[in-house]
Order: structure tokens, then sequence, then C-alpha cells
């Protein structure tokens, strides 16, 4: 567990305001997570100290902004255990990464009739990069379809498995149900047929322990402003043979070898992947989250925040006993992160939204980039509670609490 959740808190000064007159409950860290001072210190530090434009010029400001950001990069590879930092690619976010892939890995490798599978339970970003790249190959896109619980049909993905498959594109955690995919297994098995893997890590990598090498995937992507980083800055994390092969995304500086009007040469991975000038200040900063995840552990940081979705979902079950069952909870597999989708009878889910906002509970509300997974579920939408390292049982009793009298309101 985390010890003294005071002290953690006292270092998002963010948590510490009033919104509509009642003290900030933030419940929407699916969507992000809010940042330390440390990450925004290192921000303000980059911009007032270090700024200068990186792998480029001979003075001491860009050799120390390149130092900081290239610092980054060792930090992420060790903190997915990659094998080389040359593996980690600096994105703008997972969105980025995946469109990387689909467009540089799937231009050269795809072709008609190829097939790729993700599961009903993608982000829209792990979904139309896909059907972009399929469309333009004559590719076929095929789903492996989910349980009323929100767990992966694993009979069903070994059915869609076959020799026909050239890419498996699996969320590791659904943003929407919190659902924990089997994804050592499903690489295993793809990996007997030649398929290769993506996993969206978007909503893992802030939860879970992660060695990119002991699960065996191709890629992983990441995005730092889910995991207490800034906006903006994601990774690609690829096989150094798949990344060497695959061509460049983008064209233009800091990507090339040497460029002539006849013949242009690309640079060496990872910066054959990184055209044009990064978010430096950002990348630089996001080390500073990942030292303050890798203090407070993994492991602690998932007790603490399993110890928190039990005390929701216990309290959901406290109210409908008393209310007619009036709240249904999306999403309930048994493995899972501290992600709770739910609805409540007789009322939309954006007016629950707005009540607790009213209440100054953040909540994210709607179809959560998810609109094939809503419509599994015949559902327009679902109210969202996401819960971080920050965040305290008494916070949870505060959104309990609203929801007992938004349920009362909607009975009358
Ligand atoms: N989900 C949510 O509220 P970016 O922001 O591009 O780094 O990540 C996109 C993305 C991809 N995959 C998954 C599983 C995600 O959860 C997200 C972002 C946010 O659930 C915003 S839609």
């Amino acid at each position: 567990m985390l010890n003294n959740i005071n002290n953690i808190r006292l270092q998002f000064p963010i948590l510490h305001q009033e919104v509509n007159g009642k003290p900030l409950v933030y419940f929407d860290n699916a969507a992000t997570t809010q940042k330390p001072k440390l990450v925004i210190d290192a921000l303000q530090r980059y911009y007032e100290l270090d700024n200068a434009n990186i792998h480029r010029a001979a003075h001491t400001l860009a050799a120390r902004s390149t130092e900081y950001f290239e610092a980054t990069r060792k930090t992420i590879q060790q903190f997915i255990n990659a094998k080389e930092e040359a593996e980690c690619i600096f994105t703008k976010g997972v969105t980025e990464s995946i469109n990387l892939v689909a467009q540089t890995w799937g231009k050269a490798n795809l072709k008609a009739g190829d097939e790729v599978l993700v599961t009903t339970m993608e982000h829209h970003s792990n979904i139309v990069p896909w059907q972009m790249i399929c469309e333009e190959k004559g590719a076929i896109l095929k789903v492996i379809p989910i349980s009323n619980s929100g767990d992966l049909l694993m009979e069903e993905f070994d059915k869609l498995l076959t020799s026909k498959t050239k890419m498996v594109a699996c969320v590791w955690v659904s943003n929407a149900l919190g659902t924990i995919n089997p994804v050592k297994e499903i690489i295993q098995k793809a990996h007997a047929v030649g398929a290769i893997v993506l996993l969206d890590g978007a909503q893992a990598c802030s939860h879970l322990q992660v060695d990119v090498q002991a699960l065996g995937c191709d890629f992983l992507t990441i995005s730092s402003h889910k995991l207490y980083g800034p906006t903006g800055v994601g990774v690609l994390y690829g096989k150094r043979e798949l990344l060497e092969a695959m061509p460049p995304y983008q064209g233009g500086g800091e990507m090339i070898k040497e460029v002539t009007f006849e013949k242009t040469t690309y640079n060496e991975i990872p910066y054959k992947f990184e055209a044009g000038t990064p978010n430096i200040g950002g990348v630089i900063a996001f080390k500073y989250a990942l030292d303050f995840v890798n203090e407070l552990g993994k492991e602690n940081i998932a007790k603490h925040e399993d110890h928190l979705l039990k005390h929701f979902v216990d309290g959901v079950t406290q109210i409908n006993l008393l209310n007619n069952h009036a709240i249904t909870l999306v999403g309930q597999a048994n493995n899972k992160v501290s992600v709770q989708s739910f609805t409540i009878n007789n009322m939309h889910h954006f007016d629950v939204g707005m009540m607790l906002d009213a209440k100054g509970i953040a909540v994210r509300t709607g179809h959560h980039c998810t609109q094939p997974l809503m419509q599994r579920f015949n559902l327009e939408g679902t109210v969202r509670a996401s819960f971080a390292l920050y965040n305290t049982t008494a916070e949870v009793d505060v959104l309990l609490q609203a929801l007992g009298s938004i349920v009362k309101f909607s009975n009358r």
C-alpha cells in the first residue's frame, strides 16, 4: 500500500482547490492524470534555463537539453525493460504511436487478403488507423468479441487467429471497462501463427508492471499524460529488427543521414522516426513522472488503487440494495484496474456528470472514444470513475454519497 497519502497529495498542487464551492474530487484519471510538482518544476526549469533545440548545435544549452532529453529515453527503456534505448521512439502520444505503426509497418507488410485483429474494447485510436491502412491495402479488419462482463472471448480469438493474421492490435487495459487483457497468452498464440502484436498500453502503463522482453510484444504504445507526465508526449516501443525494416513515418529534419535532390538516406533508429523538433520540455519533464512512479512502486500503487475500486464497488452494491438496483456497473471482469463505468436508471450519463460536477466531482461521461464497445452494450455512453494513486477512500465516499442522492432523485 501507499504510505502517507496526504504527503503524496501535497505533491499535486491542482488537487488543493475548490470546484463549484466544493473540494475537488478528481476521478477522471483515465482521461489524464494530474502532474506532481516535480514534473511542473522540470517543465518550468527547462524553459527558464535550458531551452534549446536538440541533437543540432554545438552550444552549451543545446548540449544540456539533448542530454536531458536522452536521459528520459534511458529512463523509459528501463521502465519497460526494453533491450536498448534505440527501441524507444518519442511521439506525441499513443494515437501517434499507433498511426506510425499502421502507416509504416502496415504500408510495408500488409497486402490484399491479410487480416488484422483488434478487440471490441479498442479505443478509436486502435481501430481507425488500422481501418485506414486495411482499406488502402485491401486487408481485412476482424474483431475479437467480448463477454457481458467485459472479458475477451479467448476461444473466439483462437478461431479468428489463422495464417492470414498479420497483426493483432490489442488494448492491454480497456479505458472504458478497466479489463486487463491476457496479453501474454495473446502474444504467444499470435506469434505461433507468425503474426505481429501491438499492445495499446495507454492505460496499462500507469497501473501494471511493464516488461516488454518478458511479454515478447513487438510494439507497445505509451502515453506520458496518463502516467503523471506532460501532454503531447508518448513513446512507441518496437523491436529493433521491425523498426529497422520499417520505412520512415514523416520526412524532415533529424530523420535523415544525407539529403540530396536526387536521394535521401535515413538516420538510424530511433531518430529515423523522430522528424522535426519534438516536445523537448515535455519529454524532459516526463522523466520526473517516471521517477516518481518508480519511487512509489507500481505494486504499491496497484494495491492502493484496487482498494479504492473495491470500496467503490461495495458502496454501489449497498446503494443498489436500498434502491432497486438503480446503478448498473459496466465492466466487471475479474482482472481489472481501477476504472469503473456505470449507468443510472432513468438518468442520462451527461446529466449525472453535471450533477457530480456541481459537487466538485470530476468524472468522464460519454462513449470514451469506444463507440463500437458502447454499441456492444447497447449504450450511448456511461459515467466513468477512474481512480489514481493520489485518490482516497474519503473521496470515494463523497462520490458514493452524491450517487446515493442522484439515485433518490432519479427514483422520484
Ligand atoms: N483515452 C480516455 O478518457 P493519447 O491521448 O493519444 O496518448 O491516447 C489515446 C488513447 C489510446 N488508447 C487508450 C486505451 C486510451 O485510453 C487513450 C486515451 C482517454 O479514456 C482520452 S479519449
